[in-house]
Formats: C-alpha cells, sequence, structure tokens
C-alpha cells in the first residue's frame, strides 16, 4: 500500500506561539505529520510564507488559507500518487503553485506536505527516515553548532550579532560532542550570575543577557570555554551568525555599534575578532545582494567558515551565483527558505559537489519536529545549527541525533564525526 489516501492539515503553533501549519498524510491507515518552521531575520529571496494578514483573529498571523490550500487544492492533486516518488509529488506541487517564490499557494503549505511525504515513506518502507535521502551508508553524524548566546531579533538585549556559537571541534562522536557543550553551556551560566547578569533565553534557547556589546558576549563564550576546561579555538570554536541583512543601510553596516560603517572597515572588524577570540565560522557577515563584500572577505580570511544564509536562501539559481562570485565556502540549509524536500535535495547535493559544507538548520520559530536531524545524518551534512541545549524545540533535535547515533552503533556502523 503506496498510494496516498488521505491529506489533512490544520494550524497549530510554533515555538514563539505564532501560528504555523501541520499536515498529515495517509496512507491507509498508517500516516506521518509535519510542521513547517518560520523565521524572524528572513532572506527577501527566499519562498513565500502565506499568512492571513487581514484576519485580525490572530493579529494577520494565522495560517487558514494556507490550511485551505493542503485540504481543498493540494491534496486533490496528491492523492492516489506513490507516496515514494517524492520528486513527482514535489514537482506536481511546484506546478500547481507555479509562481518563483510560491506565493499562490504558500510555501509553509507545500513544505508540510513535501515533508510529510518524505516521513510517510520512510515509515512504509520500515527503515529509519535518515536512511531515506542521499546517503545510503557510511552515515556520520554533525557537529553541532551550538547557539549560546542570542542577539538580534532573537532577543531584545541589545546585542548587534544575532548567533554567538561554539562548535566542539575536538569531539570523536556526538556523544561526546553534547558533553562538550554541555559543560561549556553550564559554564557560561555560572559566570553571568556571578556578574549578576539573567540566564533567561532568547528564541532559539541561547541566554539572552542584558549586554549591548559584542565584545562582552565573545569575552563571556572565550571564558566560559576556558573555565570549562578547554582551550578555544582547538577544542572547541567560536562561530558567529551575525545576519547582516538587519544591520545595513545605505550600503553601509552597523554590526558593531550604533554607527554605520563601510564594508571595508566591516572587513577589518571581522579579522580583528577572528584573531582576538578565534572564531571559525561567520554566517551572513553582508546582505543578501552585497557580493563584492563576500568575496572580498572570503578571500581575505580563508581559513575561516563563511556561511551564506540569506544570501543563498536555498536556492540553486543563488548558490550557483555565489559559486562564480566565490562568495563563501559554506551554505545553510533550511527547508522553507526553497518550500520542497526535493529542491532542498538538489541544493545540497550541488553545494557537496562544488566543495561546500552543508549546514542543516532549525527556524527561530520551530517546533517538536525533528525533520532536520534526519536530513543533516541522511545527507552527511557536516554540520547543524539548531540553537541551544535548551527548550524543548530545540533539544528535540538533539535528542533525535542521539537516537541516530545509538541506531548506527547497534548496526556495528560507529558514528564518527567528519
Ligand atoms: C538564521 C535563523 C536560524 P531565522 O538566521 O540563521 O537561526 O534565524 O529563523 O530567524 O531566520
Ligand atoms: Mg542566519
Amino acid at each position: 500500500m503506496s498510494k496516498i489516501t488521505k491529506v489533512v492539515s490544520r494550524q497549530i503553533f510554533d515555538s514563539r506561539g505564532m501560528p504555523t501549519i501541520e499536515t498529515e498524510i495517509f496512507c491507509g491507515n498508517v500516516s506521518s505529520t509535519a510542521i513547517c518552521p518560520s523565521g524572524a531575520s528572513t532572506g527577501s529571496y527566499e519562498a513565500f510564507e502565506k499568512r492571513d494578514i487581514t484576519n485580525k483573529k490572530y493579529l494577520g498571523k494565522s495560517v487558514f488559507s494556507a490550511v485551505s490550500n493542503v485540504n481543498k487544492i493540494i491534496s486533490k492533486k496528491i492523492l492516489n500518487k506513490n507516496v515514494h516518488n517524492q520528486e513527482l509529488i514535489d514537482s506536481i506541487l511546484i506546478r500547481l503553485d507555479g509562481t518563483k517564490q510560491k506565493n499562490k499557494l504558500g510555501a509553509n503549505a507545500i513544505l508540510s506536505a513535501s515533508i510529510a511525504v518524505k516521513k510517510l515513506s520512510a515509515k512504509l518502507k520500515k527503515i529509519p527516515l535518515y536512511k531515506n535521502f542521499l546517503i545510503k551508508k557510511n552515515f556520520k553524524l554533525p557537529f553541532p553548532l551550538m547557539n549560546i548566546i542570542n542577539g538580534g531579533v532573537h532577543a531584545n538585549n541589545g546585542l548587534k550579532i544575532q548567533e554567538f556559537m561554539i562548535r566542539p571541534d575536538k569531539a570523536k562522536t556526538f556523544s561526546e560532542a553534547m558533553n562538550i557543550c554541555f559543560l561549556v553551556i553550564q559554564s557560561l551560566k555560572k559566570l553571568l550570575i556571578s556578574k549578576n547578569l539573567s540566564t533567561s533565553v532568547g528564541d532559539e534557547g541561547g541566554f539572552a543577557p542584558m549586554i549591548s556589546k559584542n565584545e562582552e558576549a565573545l569575552k563571556l563564550i572565550s571564558n566560559a570555554i576556558k573555565k570549562a576546561g578547554f582551550i578555544n579555538g582547538k577544542d572547541v570554536s567560536i562561530c558567529l551568525d551575525v545576519a547582516a541583512n538587519e544591520l545595513f543601510k545605505n550600503n553601509k553596516y552597523a554590526i558593531d555599534s550604533k554607527r554605520y560603517i563601510s564594508y571595508k572597515d566591516t572587513i577589518s572588524f571581522y579579522s580583528k575578532i577572528i584573531k582576538r577570540f578565534k572564531i571559525k565560522s561567520i554566517e551572513d557577515p553582508f546582505a543578501e545582494n552585497d557580493w563584492k563584500s563576500w568575496s572580498d572577505l572570503h578571500r581575505k580570511e580563508k581559513k575561516i567558515q563563511i556561511v551564506g544564509d540569506d544570501l543563498y536562501v536555498t536556492n540553486l539559481q543563488r548558490l550557483k551565483k555565489g559559486f562564480l562570485y566565490q562568495s563563501s565556502n559554506s551554505i545553510l540549509i533550511k527547508l522553507n527558505q526553497i518550500g520542497t524536500v526535493s529542491e532542498t535535495l538538489d541544493v545540497i547535493r550541488f553545494a557537496q559537489n562544488i566543495g561546500y559544507s552543508t549546514i542543516i538548520s532549525h527556524r527561530s520559530g520551530d517546533s517538536e519536529d525533528t525533520f532536520i536531524s534526519d536530513l543533516a545524518v541522511g545527507t552527511n551534512s557536516n554540520q547543524i545549527k539548531t540553537g541551544s541545549l535548551c527548550r524543548s524545540e530545540r533539544v528535540a533535535k538533539f535528542n533525535q541525533l542521539l537516537r541516530i547515533e545509538a541506531d548506527l552503533i547497534k548496526n556495528k556502523n560507529m558514528a564518527k564525526m567528519k
């Protein structure tokens, strides 16, 4: 039994308490559900998220029209289709919408159906979800890019840089990686308490203390790494997501203070903190259309992982342009930026072929859905960004990776870090 027999969508809530869409797909009495995540710092080339902007019931945030698009339009077209034929189903969804950014049906409507199909296919094959992607053997677990201080639009503390993360570079297994992150987070918590700073958290579970200087956050983190018994830049590296789209005006950037400075001075600022705090990875250092600044930084800081998020928006055309301009060496992968599983896999395949690292990512508005954990392992992506070891919607992804690790060990397929 592999024909889709029923498709049902409903409005539920995400981790910020905002409405989102969940779709359940059935083959007979077996079903799978998928929940669409939602971003706060979005790129303008992302696929369109449909919300009922004129409906005041949920202050313009409800997704009833997207739900209705699944229940009334999408369901009719995918009923009776073979659930294992993901590419065919996704191409039907893409054609049915017919617009470049999925404006008609909404990428949230389309993606919830697309992911549910992928999950149901694995369930019916009776294989773990991570075995239903590009990789068929030699699975590897990803390094967590663990968010430990939140700023930007994910917290209201005045910190300019959106995400301060750590990556446990010396970990040999995923469990060890989690252990290292746990120790650094607990060490940071102690430090914050000792300085009378708040230990409450932001949207992605990282601490959101009332500090407004990037340098202060970086000092706290390098101290926390040291106090936990690790060496910054060796055992554990500091990684950033600047989300510079949010800090860009009139061709200038305000990354480190309220003052807007030129891209050249911004590059000097990056070089300074890279050296001083041994930073290994910077995401979205510049705005989404500022291709030249990206290439200049990439050329100057060859050893640093430069990650395109709002720059590429998981879009093959934009990735190809970035490859041509040599804008970066890494891409952040977010399913809802493009809207279907198949298009996401195409981007991952292309990125890996050109030697980019692929980092599978959550959104700041997320849910208990753990699809991205399986996607990371199933595509041999060497990093995953899914928040901190706090807030159940973030922890759920890490817990799923621990289950996958256990499953691989059970099958004598030792989980190893890349
Ligand atoms: C990002 C993401 C996820 P948002 O910028 O990388 O951390 O944030 O989902 O708000 O775009
Ligand atoms: Mg980002």
